[in-house]
């Protein structure tokens, strides 16, 4: 069989690149806000822009993958929905001579790694943001406290990490209970549908902590739909930071939010065009991120995607 070489592409240094940006889905505000930030750069610095949406299933996202490989794009920017299933297409664009860079989901590192078969992950620290949020509940315990988690993606690198981050956190404090975790897949009404059943299984329920801002605004409404009042009888707690989360913690309705910001755009082509010019990068480049409360949740509305 054919023997690669195990190390990554070289990027020539040129004046206008053709980019390949593997999107994962655009059922939410985050999505759209990554995808418009991606484009208004790509547009800013006169790059073509190669988009696909995989709406929601990795299986086309593998083929858009090989689609951009087939396209012979000078660099592939990928958001991977899952971290296990998309390995290989990396090693296969690696391969191809094609750099890769990870976008704000990152890849199983048993299975492919960073400065050999892609260039470096984008994003944030999502342990550190389930940490974050279980940080905010110790600090804000009144005692009692059971909740109910909503995972994002099964699979997916944000909800695998803010899980460890927050459950860890929170069963070395003591004194909670997680009394049911259960994937709302990151969207809204698949969030509503869940928490509706697990408050109907789970009356003492008195926090729910949600992975993403989606999933956490589908709970508040089926809090209202059973007769409670979201932020007062249950603490809702999320992570993104969108506008309208960030306006219901202005309005009591959630207590706390964790920012992802979804603004890849301007350091995702920095990265690309470094990286042509030689530079080294670590294996991730974390993102810093902000925070909401009902403290300085209607400072920070305005600025929020
Ligand atoms: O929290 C969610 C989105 O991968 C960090 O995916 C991202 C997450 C984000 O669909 O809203």
């Amino acid at each position: 069989g054919m023997v690669f070489a195990q190390t990554l592409p070289k990027l020539a240094a040129k004046s206008t690149y053709r980019v390949g940006f593997a999107q994962t889905e655009s059922n939410n505000p985050w999505r759209l806000a990554q995808t418009k930030s991606m484009q208004d750069e790509a547009k800013r610095l006169g790059y073509q822009l190669v988009y696909t949406d995989a709406a929601g299933s990795t299986a086309k996202q593998v083929a858009d993958v090989r689609s951009m490989i087939a396209q012979k794009v000078d660099v592939i920017f990928l958001s991977p929905r899952e971290d296990k299933p998309l390995a290989p297409v990396v090693k296969e664009a690696r391969n191809a001579g094609i750099p890769v860079i990870l976008l704000d989901r990152n890849i199983d590192p048993a299975l492919a790694k960073a400065g050999t078969d892609y260039v470096t992950f984008i994003g944030s620290d999502f342990i550190k943001e389930g940490q974050r949020v279980a940080d905010w509940l110790i600090k804000n315990n009144k005692g009692k406290m059971n909740i109910i988690e909503l995972e994002g993606t099964t699979g997916s690198s944000p909800a695998n990490d803010r899980k460890k981050g927050f459950d860890d956190a929170i069963k070395k404090a003591g004194g909670f209970k997680i009394l049911a975790s259960q994937s709302g897949d990151f969207a809204r009404d698949k969030g509503r549908q869940v928490a509706e059943t697990l408050l109907q299984a789970h009356p003492d329920a008195n926090v729910i902590y949600a992975h993403n801002d989606e999933m956490a605004i589908g709970a508040v409404s089926a809090l209202e739909a059973a007769g409670k009042k979201p932020g007062v009888d249950v603490l809702v707690l999320s992570i993104d930071g969108g506008k309208e989360a960030v306006k219901m913690v202005v309005d009591g309705k959630m207590n706390y939010v964790v920012e992802c910001n979804p603004r890849f755009g301007p350091e995702a082509f920095k990265t690309l065009q470094g990286y042509a010019k030689g530079t080294k990068y670590p294996a991730k480049i974390i993102n810093q991120d902000r925070d909401y409360t009902p403290q300085t949740a209607a400072a920070g509305l305005s600025s929020a995607y």
